[in-house]
């Protein structure tokens, strides 16, 4: 593109994007766009929409059109809402190859699929900096299993599935010697690795495990989607400083006209994996999983098998795509592939049946460390002119659109698959990083809304210091034309988001864990079992919570430095009526107690005196009444163990004749 047009495209965006104010609906516009979000008081929204939370490590769950936030699920960072990487249970969740890591940056949202629609029954998410992959199952609302991936540094490019959950991939953002050792940061275009994941997944139970990785040459793997429908069987990942530079990458990796999309042919991988082609990689990695007494144990793998596109030919092929490019979406009908150029001003889109057609002709540029590289022409289908400036991610809408996000010119842009004319363009407040149609990325779009995820709110919100919400928008794809309904704020950085139909998932919530069901070793499921034991220093008090007491509330007998594990088990088996747990100089936080679960609380009491504790959540109009004591006495003192269950007499007071205190 020439200068003159480039110019012309900038000064037509930022007429476009212009000013918040200026851009606000017209009157008439207000009560239409309102009735549109309104969800009257008692009714649901018609979907959820699954946004990550970017550098706060959670998903937040939101209904859609209203906008309402439902839900903040913990998934790599710890919660003290629920207690989440806290609670004796849930630690080992946030277990790593380097130690307990209690927080991370989460960006990509994924629901799992069937046949290439989302399904509702589970949605993946990547730890950023500690490279990992969470899944958590949609009838709880909670992170069941979190995967590390090891030779990785940034699963930035994950998890986006396949079609049926075959795999959920991941990719390395940052390139580094694989396995990982002691090099001079000047040899990276020698020692230097990118490494791509493909992670298993058990169709009945969900259940991850690494099948394989690919060794490939050290760029910057930035997104991923897999294909569908004729490309199913193909995973597609973007990259960028294909110059190999190792510092200064703003400059050092923007000199290249074009970088590449990397096309896998995973059926190819498993073929070179039956042949024994891939090679045994040592790397030690966590595998958490929330077992089936509601506990998270870490295992862990000790290896991978490691394929490089060298000993399995047609494994790779590279696409050259303009301008470092960050998104790769591909098409409901799974023909085309978006690339996202962020420094690009247009908008290329790949053929896989051109792309079939150039590797079946050998239709190759030139070759990287064994990697053919395709012709551009050969597999390009066409190139959106005039889209705006910086496009980053694009969905679709089941009719023959795309939308993509333009970062620079702070717009979404609509256009044709057919011809790759440009549509429609809407501005968005302001810079809009990903985007989201219910469905968006899958064979089946839902459609109805796009979402845009903006990184930038200024003056869209009441201010709240240096820190402003982030900003999400939701316009209206119905008609011709899309329309803005709403902003609503976000908790975190929302990056990518994904959203589904309300009655996929809503009939299927779990209610409450069935007490007697309850696995967990200390588990008390009647006030009969409750009871405080003491071995060495250790003291166990295994205690129910029900509307509206603890069992115990009166422990004596504690010692200083002690470490007492409070096992709270909540005997309600009604819906929403969790038990709160905290004590006076706890150091980490407190508990939350769904109907029929157990939690575990270590509290190491530093002082002697009486120290009171209660239930942290308004559960019944005695609620202030639930609430307990504690006497710690000093380090080495006699005070007998003692305290007010039904169980005291038959456990403690056998012989002693000592009644539980003051019952
Ligand atoms: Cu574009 Cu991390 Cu998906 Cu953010 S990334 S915008
Ligand atoms: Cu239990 Cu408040």
């Amino acid at each position: 593109m020439s200068r003159l047009s480039t110019l012309a495209v900038v000064l037509a965006s930022l007429a476009a994007a212009g000013c918040g104010r200026a851009n606000a609906p017209r009157v008439g516009e207000v009560g239409d766009a309102a009735e549109k979000v309104y969800v009257a008081p008692g009714k649901y929204d018609e979907f959820y929409a699954f946004m990550s939370g970017g550098f706060d490590g959670q998903v937040g769950v939101y209904g859609l059109p209203s906008g309402r936030l439902l839900r903040h699920v913990p998934v790599f960072s710890q919660n003290p809402e629920n207690g989440w990487g806290y609670s004796e249970q849930t630690k080992a969740m946030l277990t790593t190859s380097y130690g307990f890591v209690p927080w991370d940056d989460a960006h990509h949202p994924q629901l799992s699929q069937t046949a290439g629609v989302p399904d509702g029954r589970w949605l993946f998410i990547n730890g950023n900096n500690t490279p990992r992959i969470a899944r958590l199952d949609l009838s709880r609302f909670e992170t069941e299993e979190i995967l590390e991936i090891p030779n990785s540094a940034g699963n930035h490019s994950s998890p986006f599935v396949t079609e049926n959950n075959e795999y959920v991939v991941g990719g390395t953002r940052f390139s580094i010697p694989a396995p990982n050792r002691d090099v001079s940061i000047e040899d990276y275009k020698t020692a230097f690795d990118g490494v791509l994941t493909f992670v298993r997944v058990d169709s009945a139970t969900g259940r991850m495990a690494i099948a394989f990785q690919i060794r490939l040459p050290a760029f910057d793997y930035d997104l991923a989607h897999a294909g569908k429908g004729p490309s199913h069987g193909w995973a597609f990942f973007t990259s960028y400083n294909s110059e190999q530079g190792n510092s200064k990458l703003e400059v050092n990796a923007s000199q290249n006209d074009k970088d590449y999309i990397a096309a896998i042919d995973w059926k190819r991988a498993e073929a070179c994996l039956e042949q024994r082609k891939a090679t045994a990689v040592p790397a030690r990695y966590a595998h958490n999983r929330l077992g089936e007494d509601g506990i998270a144990r870490s295992e862990w793998g000790d290896g991978v098998k490691m394929l490089t596109p060298a000993a399995c030919p047609g494994l790779a092929y590279y696409l050259p795509t303009p301008k470092s490019p960050h998104g790769v979406d591909v098409d409901p009908t799974g023909e085309f592939i978006v690339a996202g150029g962020k420094l690009a001003a247009l908008i290329p889109v790949h053929s896989f049946s051109k792309m079939q057609k150039a590797i079946a002709e050998k239709a190759f540029a030139a070759e990287v460390k064994g990697i053919p590289v395709l012709k551009y022409e050969a597999t390009i289908a066409g190139e959106v002119q005039n889209p705006g400036l910086g496009p980053l991610h694009t969905e679709f809408d089941g009719k023959g659109y795309a939308y993509t996000s333009m970062f620079i010119s702070s717009e979404i842009t609509k256009w044709s698959l057919k011809d790759f004319k440009v549509v429609d363009r809407v501005p968005t407040y302001y810079s809009i990083g990903h985007l989201m149609i219910p469905g968006g990325d899958s064979r089946k779009p839902f459609g109805k809304y796009v979402v845009a995820l903006n990184k930038i709110t200024k003056d869209r919100y009441l201010p709240t210091g240096p820190e402003l919400a982030h900003s999400a928008q939701l316009y209206e794809i119905t008609g011709e034309r899309m329309k803005l309904l709403l902003d609503f704020p976000t908790i975190g950085e929302p990056h990518y988001a994904q959203a589904l139909p309300a009655e996929l998932i809503q009939d299927r919530q779990l209610k409450m864990y069935p007490l007697m069901e309850n696995k967990d070793p200390y588990a008390a499921k009647s006030e009969k079992t409750t009871r405080v034991e003491r071995k060495g220093n250790v003291v166990h008090v295994v205690m129910t919570s029900v509307r509206s007491h603890f069992m115990p509330d009166k422990i004596e007998g504690i010692r200083v430095g002690d470490s007492v594990y409070f096992h709270v088990t909540n005997l309600e088996q009604d819906w929403d009526v969790p038990h709160g747990f905290a004590v006076l100089g706890a150091n980490n936080a407190e508990l939350l107690m769904m109907p029929g679960q157990t939690r575990t609380l270590v509290w190491v009491p530093q002082r002697v005196g009486i120290f009171p504790f209660y239930c942290t959540d308004f559960c019944s109009a005695l609620h202030q009444e639930m609430q307990g004591y504690i006497r710690v006495s000093p380090k080495g003192s006699n005070v007998p163990l003692k305290w007010n269950s039904p169980s005291y007499q038959t456990v403690a007071g056998a012989g002693a004749g000592a009644g539980a205190p003051g019952q």
